[in-house]
This record gives C-alpha cells, structure tokens and sequence, in this order.
C-alpha cells in the first residue's frame, strides 16, 4: 500500500529490513551501544559484517530518539541511520520519543542528500511499545515530516509479520 504526501510516497511492506537493495538507506532500530542484539539490530549487523560494529563504536552511546549515520558496508544500501527507540514504560514521554526517532533519521537522511529509505517498526519489538500506537507515531511523523525535508522522495515502512504489516496499513489509511 502507498500514499503521497506532496511529492513523497510513502508505502507498507511486508518484508525483512536488510533485504531492501532500491534504497539508499536502512534504519535500524539499535541499542544504545550501536551493537548487534537481537531484532532488527542482529539481521542488520549479521547482513553488514563485522566493518559495521567497527564504524559504530565510536559513535556510541546514543539517547533514546538520537540517530547516527554510518556506511551499509555488506549491506545493499549505502548508508545505515541507526536509532534508539524508547523503551516502553521507561523513557518518557515515549510518543515524543519515538517520534523523534523518525524526525532525526529524515533530518539526516536530508543532509546527507538520500532520497530513499526504508523504516522497520522501531520500538515495536522487545521495547515493548503497542503496535498500533507504534505504527501511528511513525507514519503520522514520517507523512508529516518528510514532505518538509527537500529531496526525500520515498519512505518504506518495512514490516516482518502480518500483524505488524496490518497496524502500519491502517495507520497510513487513516493519516490525513
Ligand atoms: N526486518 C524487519 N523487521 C524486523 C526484522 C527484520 N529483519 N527483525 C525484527 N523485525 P526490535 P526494538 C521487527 O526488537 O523494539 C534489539 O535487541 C520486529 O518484529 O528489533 O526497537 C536491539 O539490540 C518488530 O516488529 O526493535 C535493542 O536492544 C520490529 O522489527 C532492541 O532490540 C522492532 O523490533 C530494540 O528494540
């Protein structure tokens, strides 16, 4: 499913965020350390390769809503924007949080001149956040702020099961 929000497209997929090869950057949803873990983090760092973990160190620690970027080294995108989701029902306020997540990586995205890129559902796993609140947060932000950042074309939101495919397709259908 797909929507456009003056000139920027934003769409829903179902699919595994480190096999997205037409973007030019993958967002991971990290630990503050910028090391592999579990999730999002373990594919992305097992599919880039230990450069990856290299690059990070120095650029840790990171605070819940930060983002870095770094190069995708193995992986098929140019760059990875890492960032630190909240864990639920510990940073607060968390809606803010998890917002700025998304604000900062297409605020990066759109220094470093990228045009495409593709979100997994930060928060969403093991720090706990509701799916649906989850999916609200991130495609309301995206649709509202990607538009305002010049030369971001298309953002993909990259979801591993059905039910978290679901929760970001109704969210983007109910997103004015
Ligand atoms: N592609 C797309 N989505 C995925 C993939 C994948 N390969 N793998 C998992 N998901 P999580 P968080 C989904 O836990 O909640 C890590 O251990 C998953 O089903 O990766 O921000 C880090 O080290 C869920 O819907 O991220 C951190 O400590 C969503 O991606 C912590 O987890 C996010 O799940 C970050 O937790």
């Amino acid at each position: 499913m797909k929507k456009t929000f003056d000139g920027t497209e934003v769409e829903v997929v179902r699919g595994d965020i480190t096999d997205q090869p037409d973007v030019e950057a993958v967002v991971n949803a990290a630990n503050a350390e910028l090391m592999p873990g579990g999730g999002v983090a373990g594919a992305i760092h097992r599919a880039a390769g230990p450069g990856l973990a290299e690059e990070c160190r120095p650029l840790a620690p990171i605070r819940p809503g930060q983002a870095v970027i770094t190069g995708g080294h193995r992986l098929p995108n140019r760059h990875v924007i890492h960032v630190l989701g909240p864990v639920y029902g510990q940073d607060r306020p968390e809606e803010r949080l998890l917002a700025d997540c998304y604000r900062n990586a297409l605020r990066l995205a759109g220094e470093r001149g990228i045009s495409s890129l593709a979100f997994p559902a930060v928060s969403a796993g093991a720090f706990g956040y509701p799916l649906e609140e989850a999916a609200r947060v991130a495609v309301r932000t995206v649709s509202e702020e990607a538009p305002r950042i010049g030369g971001i074309r298309r953002v993909r939101f990259v979801l591993f099961g059905e039910r978290e495919l679901e929760a970001f397709r109704r969210a983007l259908e109910e997103v004015a």
